[in-house]
């Protein structure tokens, strides 16, 4: 049981995540042209037909937008940086559990448009 626990451990990163190596990682797998910059196109041409998915489609163009800021169309490093920044509450260079937890309820929020109002 002991070595299992140890082995558990040594798995899921006990801090949080890194959010430099997880930027580098999707800069890695996303931007084909290696321009520095992850284009729309680019992020679509790695979902392949799933990018074809009206749902899908949406929620990754929403997610885009959001990392976008300044509206070129393009996700360049630094507006990664400062996107995942700002869920780093603590500032330490890792997004932990909780943190990685307002994330996902702040996409959920994305998905606000296409819920109709209520009649
Ligand atoms: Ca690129
Ligand atoms: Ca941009």
């Amino acid at each position: 049981m002991a070595m299992n626990k140890t082995a558990a451990t040594a798995a899921v990163p006990v801090r949080g995540v890194s959010i430099r190596n997880f930027i580098d990682d999707a800069f890695k797998g996303l931007d084909l042209n290696k321009d520095g910059v992850i284009g729309r196109a680019e992020v679509f041409e790695t979902l392949g037909p799933l990018g074809k998915e009206p749902l899908l489609a949406f929620v990754v163009n929403q997610i885009i937008g959001r990392f976008d800021g300044n509206k070129d169309g393009s996700i360049a490093q630094s507006e990664a940086v400062s996107v995942l920044g700002r869920l780093d509450s603590d500032q330490d260079g890792l997004l932990s559990l909780p943190e990685i937890r307002v994330a996902s309820i702040e996409l959920v929020g994305l998905l606000a448009p296409l819920v109709p109002p209520a009649a």
